[in-house]
């Protein structure tokens, strides 16, 4: 085992990252092996959902890593920047719908590594903010730009600038969340999720996600246009014709991802 653990239960492939020590703080280490396991997900077809989590009860990801943070220099810092905004792009371009779940403190780099994950399900344990300000410096993995998309200028500005924690339920009822559950029941509420998702047609589900993402860092008229060519290959697929026939038929669609 590494300080990322990865594993496949049938259609769902499950990231962990193991460094509970250090209540899962990012790490160069991780980024690195984050970035390993990603590229194979991205290969990897019989993958169709992807959950990340982070390893114990403490905590999801508490940020970046602090200890490692203050003895880079300027070139080094570069780097675990570059290396950091890369994976954290892999992770909104995958194919595979990604959901985060939010097992404790979601911090700094932790908060914006499940902000760019498509779905977040938290654990009532759970706590969020952006707390960089305290150290002197602003969030580096988009969080000053995916907070406020995700829950509106007024409430990101206030927690990044007041570096103020908020809880699940607070979390949810801002939309940061999709749903809270209580710790024991988190894994199989995003199990149940992910594999609801996977049992839909993957044509239509990766469209989907590419629509949300891409047209939502463009205007209106480009991200129509955009929706529209991923409309025209859905049109063209096998599963639409199986999807729609089942419709006519009443009977469960059996979607062939083709
Ligand atoms: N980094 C390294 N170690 C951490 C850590 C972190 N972010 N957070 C916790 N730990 C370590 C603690 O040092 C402690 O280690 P030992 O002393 O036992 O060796 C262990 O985890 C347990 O933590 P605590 O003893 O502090 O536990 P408590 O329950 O008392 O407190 C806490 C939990 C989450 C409130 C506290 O640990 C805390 O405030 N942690 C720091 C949270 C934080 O400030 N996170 C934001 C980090 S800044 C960049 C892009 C992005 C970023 C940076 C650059 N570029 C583009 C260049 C991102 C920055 C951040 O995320």
């Amino acid at each position: 085992m590494g300080v990322v653990n990865y594993e496949k239960e049938e259609n769902l492939g499950i990231i962990t990252i193991n460094r509970p020590q250090a209540l899962n703080a990012l790490s160069t280490e991780v980024l690195y092996e984050l970035r390993t396991i990603l590229q194979q997900i991205k290969e990897d077809s019989r993958v169709k959902v992807v959950i990340i989590t982070g390893m114990g009860d403490k905590a999801f990801v508490a940020g970046a890593d602090i200890a490692e943070m203050v003895a880079k220099t300027v070139d080094e810092g570069y780097r675990y920047s570059r290396l950091g905004q890369e994976i954290f792009s892999m992770i909104e371009s995958l194919p595979q719908p990604v959901i985060a779940v939010v097992n404790g403190y979601a911090l700094g780099g932790g908060c914006e590594l499940a902000m760019a994950c498509d779905l977040r399900i938290a654990s009532e344990k759970a706590r969020f903010g952006q707390p960089e300000i305290n150290l002197g410096i602003i969030p580096g993995y988009g969080g000053t730009q995916r907070l406020p998309r995700l829950i509106g200028k007024t409430k990101a500005m206030e927690l990044l600038l007041t570096a103020d924690m908020i809880g699940a339920a607070e979390a949810e009822r801002l939309g940061l969340v999709n749903t809270v559950v209580p710790a024991d029941k988190l894994m199989d509420t995003a199990k149940a999720m992910a594999n609801k998702i996977a049992a839909k047609g993957q044509i239509a589900i990766r469209a989907t996600k590419a629509a949300v993402n891409k047209g939502l860092q463009a205007d209106i008229d480009t991200a129509c246009a955009y929706e529209a060519g991923l409309f025209g290959v859905c049109f063209a697929s096998e599963d639409r014709k199986e999807g729609m026939a089942a419709f006519m038929e009443k009977r469960p669609a059996k979607f062939q991802d083709r």
